[in-house]
């Protein structure tokens, strides 16, 4: 999979995907993340993206000719299964649409700013568009970083233990269990007795009670 972010502040995501999990997945060849500067496709010698919005109004509008330039540049070079909007008016993420998004080829994230992108970059490129939740971020680059981060970690081979992304909390809409390491006993705080006892089935069955009891308490709104 590779995934080509499009971003004015491209400098904000550099950093994000240079570490952990995610630069093990760029080096294990599992995935490629290439972050491209909107301004290198301004077209002028001021690097200018943006201008006022027709009709009036605070802000600025991201416009269209820059980002043509962009993805049609990179849509030259491969082919790509989705052009993502990231935008707080966009579908809610949730768990199935970062499944489904895993399976994909290729995909390309276009960030927001200022007052959002000119309505026909929307019209024209864009086929999918995802908001990360219901609060106002200052621009789509946190958003498509935290999309990326849940794409690629499922990517095969990419976690260690094959199994792990399949008992993330949400899989199977319901939230993980309590897990518990070394000491047994923390100044007297000891953890559940089930856990020391071997019996796989017995610790299978009390990890799916907890995660049931959770869910009910801190997301009722799952279980419907
Ligand atoms: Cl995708 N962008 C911005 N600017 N704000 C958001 C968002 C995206 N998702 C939630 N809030």
């Amino acid at each position: 999979m590779r995934i080509d972010i499009i971003s004015c502040v491209p400098s904000l995501l550099d950093s994000f995907f240079a570490h952990s999990i995610l630069k093990r997945a760029q080096e294990g060849k599992y995935v490629e993340v290439v972050v491209h500067d909107l301004r290198d496709f301004s077209g002028n010698k001021h690097r200018s993206i943006d201008d006022y919005a027709f009709g009036g109004g605070a802000g600025m509008v991201l416009q269209i000719e820059p980002i043509a330039r962009c993805i049609r540049a990179l849509q030259a070079e491969r082919t790509y299964d989705e052009v993502i909007y990231l935008t707080p008016d966009g579908e809610l993420m949730e768990q199935k649409m970062v499944n489904q998004l895993s399976l994909k080829g290729n995909l390309i994230m276009l960030c927001g700013h200022y007052k959002g992108v000119d309505q026909r970059v929307r019209d024209i490129f864009i086929t999918k568009e995802i908001s990360i939740g219901d609060y106002v971020l200052s621009g789509g680059e946190l958003a498509a970083a935290v999309l990326a981060d849940s794409i690629i970690r499922l990517l095969p081979g990419v976690l260690n233990d094959e199994t792990s992304a399949l008992t993330d909390s949400f899989q199977d809409n319901l939230l993980a269990p309590p897990v518990y390491s070394r000491p047994s006993d923390f100044e007297g705080n000891v953890i559940p007795e089930i856990l020391m006892s071997g019996h796989e089935a017995k610790i299978e069955e009390w990890r799916y009670d907890q995660s049931i009891k959770r869910t009910k308490e801190r997301r009722p709104d799952l279980l419907k």
